[in-house]
């Protein structure tokens, strides 16, 4: 759906525009709209710590006593407890589980537990925060898949395309929250003297023709050949095409972004780097799944290099896989690099 404001001053608060979207399902209980509104919630109270110039709690990576003679807590801890503790009692949500977190996180047996699944990773690219480079949370929502009681692992091990709604928050010059429920992606930017999310971004498009590429080419020498070849003609080195420029953050939320609203192509590879991670680094039930169905919605595709993202079941909350993740023409080419040089899974 668009919202095309008729009356160009017409203001649309997240909650307003939520309710909106909630209206085209008349069977909607508006449950689901409760738990979007709780997120937002969460980002801005995340924000507001994230936003704060110049705090010394914000620059270790230790846990540190503030002046008050308080453990300040890491960041990304922070935002992980903050987000639980937003989303524990509501009886919207049966079990929730955190990039931060190995196992499922319970819902508190004095709450009900609800239908729906949240799966976050409550800062990506935290490892940025000392450097003042943009960080971000991504969110997943899932319908719940037992029939009743605590939610379980099985409840949050779905595939994207079970996904009912997906988003993420990034905190950067100014705080965004972009969400699809799977009408659109809209992106709202955050007023921090009125504490709103406001609409400022409606029904996102991925542009054509793309103008970046986002890939990490410090490690282009444990890729595979068809990565490489990939890589060689985004850059124009094969004759075929011409160059993208070249932007790469290192926080997942701001390249991907960036390429959601310019056009372009991001990409993590599976790499030779460490045995250990021969899928690469990012995570697929946090992190490429959601921005997967953010891309699909845009207009855009997710790969593995091989399938789409979105068809992928995962077998463990921490699984992790390649990503290809951006204009759909560009990742269709990354696909078909890998199957010409590289022939089998990478
Ligand atoms: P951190 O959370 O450790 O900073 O990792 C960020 C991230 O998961 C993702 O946001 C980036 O796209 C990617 O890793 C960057 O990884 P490289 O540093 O290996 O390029």
């Amino acid at each position: 759906m668009t919202i095309r404001p008729e009356d160009p001053y017409r203001i649309v608060t997240i909650e307003r525009h939520i309710l909106e979207m909630q209206k085209q399902f008349p069977d909607a209980t508006g449950v689901l709209t409760q738990l979007l509104y709780d997120i937002a919630l969460a980002g801005k109270v995340i924000a507001s710590r994230t936003t704060r110039a110049g705090l010394a709690e914000i620059l270790g990576r230790t846990e540190k006593v503030n002046v008050q003679g308080e453990v300040v807590q890491k960041l990304d801890r922070f935002a992980d407890l903050t987000i639980y503790r937003l989303n524990d009692h509501t009886g919207r949500v049966a079990i929730m589980a955190s990039e931060e977190n190995e196992n499922p996180l319970p819902i508190p047996s004095k709450y009900p537990a609800g239908k729906y699944v949240l799966l976050f990773d409550p800062l990506d690219g935290s490892s940025n925060i000392d450097y003042n480079i943009p960080v971000g949370t991504i969110f997943s929502i899932y319908r719940r898949i037992t029939p009743a009681g605590p939610g379980t692992l099985e409840d949050c091990l779905q595939p994207g395309r079970n996904l009912v709604a997906a988003g993420y928050i990034i905190y950067g010059s100014s705080t965004m929250l972009v969400y699809t429920t799977g009408q659109g992606v809209h992106g709202f930017t955050l007023d921090p003297y009125v504490g709103e999310f406001l609409l400022s971004h409606p029904d996102i498009r991925i542009p054509e023709p793309p103008v970046y590429f986002s890939a990490n080419l410090g490690y282009r020498m444990h890729w595979s050949e068809g990565v490489k070849r990939f890589s060689d003609h985004l850059q124009g080195l094969d004759g075929q095409a011409q160059p993208l420029s070249l932007r790469y953050v290192g926080s997942l939320v701001a390249d991907f972004h960036r390429n959601l609203l310019a056009g372009g192509i991001f990409y993590y590879p599976a790499d030779y780097r460490d045995p250990k991670k021969p899928k690469g680094k990012l995570r697929l039930v946090y992190e490429a799944a959601p921005l997967a169905f953010i891309a699909e919605q845009a207009g855009g595709y997710a790969s593995d290099g091989e399938r789409n993202i979105l068809d992928i079941v995962p077998t463990s909350l921490h699984q992790r896989t390649p990503l290809f993740v951006g204009n759909r023409n560009l990742v269709e080419k990354a696909e078909e690099f890998i199957r010409l040089f590289d022939g089998v899974r990478v």
